[in-house]
């Protein structure tokens, strides 16, 4: 009997510490990016993404602690009353003291987490005054961001593999080389073939899209989310953002991005078919370089505006991408 219960017990330890270590942020989460291997939060590029960071580690750390306590106290149990060492259990039913405790403490416990969870919440709901209001449009599948002040729209459709072997070999080249192929086939051939040109390209496949937005640094942004069709949900990690989209419905959320670089984020709803091709990418950019990529869409050409944010891009070398290299 004991042997299997402490069997069960080191199951539990293992899990406990998988848990435990799994529960922390480690040193390698992206900026704006998932990273291979990544575990935990992205990193935080603004003061509400700062805050939900600061209550996840609050809430592990709680969490850590009293799962370790209920181990020890367990395994402590399961050695000291066995029935070898306790052949005559006690028939002790209550204890005042410890019953009082048992309720005390966890109400503490859920307290003492309530309140930085409230205060994030407040927070969340403060909304700023706004500087830049974009309104943003989930449909199957692709997004629709107008900038409501500026009344101008970009939308942003994702980046697949036939359109970075379209833009590398021409489509002429392409025609000849893929025109043969259909379904299953031509899928894993532009699969293979395009894994290459995406890595060399320094591109993230699945995470581009053809029209990136931008906003600029240290700016409040107010986003006015909503769909024409299904359920989507707007979501970037490193803002701290995720909002539902709902067909008919308006909702809103803020943030004010504090570094500049690439932030990529994904449709968080399972909205059909091309859920994952839901890509989004936002950069942050210094003011003068947001009102020159502005002042291009407003001139309705979209190629200099998407070459001024790759321009920035190239010259502020993305911290993520940096450090990937
Ligand atoms: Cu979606």
């Amino acid at each position: 009997m004991s042997k299997r219960m402490f069997g069960a017990a080191a199951i539990l330890a293992i899990a406990c510490l998988a848990a435990t270590f799994g529960g922390l942020t480690p040193a390698f989460a992206g900026l704006g990016q998932p990273t291979d291997g990544e575990l935990g939060l992205q990193l935080s590029a603004s003061p509400i993404m700062d805050q939900i960071t600061s209550l996840y580690d609050i809430v592990n750390t709680v969490l850590i602690i009293v799962v370790l306590f209920v181990l020890t106290l367990m395994v402590w149990v399961m050695y000291r009353f066995s029935e070898k060492k306790n052949p005559v259990p006690s028939r002790t039913t209550h204890n005042t003291m410890l019953e009082v405790a048992w309720t005390i403490v966890p109400i503490l416990i859920l307290v003492s987490i309530a309140i930085p969870s409230f205060h994030l919440l407040f927070n969340q709901y403060a909304f700023p005054k706004p500087d830049v209001t974009i309104k943003v449009t989930g449909n199957a599948w692709f997004w629709e961001n107008e900038y409501l002040d500026d009344k101008v729209t970009v939308t942003s459709n994702m980046v697949n593999d036939e359109d970075v072997l379209r833009a590398k070999i021409g489509d002429d080249a392409f025609d000849k080389k893929y025109g043969s192929l259909e379904g299953t086939a031509l899928t894993e051939a532009l699969y293979k073939d395009s894994l290459p040109v995406w890595s060399e390209d320094h591109k993230l496949r699945r995470l581009e899209v053809d029209q990136q937005i931008a906003v600029p640094i240290n700016k409040v942004v107010d986003v006015l989310v909503t769909s024409n069709d299904v359920i989507h949900s707007w979501t970037v990690p490193s803002f701290g953002v995720k909002m539902q989209a709902v067909p008919g419905r308006t909702s809103a959320v803020w943030f004010k991005a504090t570094k500049l670089g690439t932030f990529r984020g994904q449709c968080s709803v399972l909205c059909g078919k091309l859920h994952s091709a839901m890509p989004i990418v936002v950069r942050v950019v210094d003011q003068p370089v947001y009102d020159a990529w502005m002042a291009a869409l407003k001139a309705k050409d979209r190629k200099k505006a998407q070459k001024i944010l790759d321009d920035d891009a190239a010259a502020h070398a993305n911290q993520s991408v940096a450090a990937a290299e």
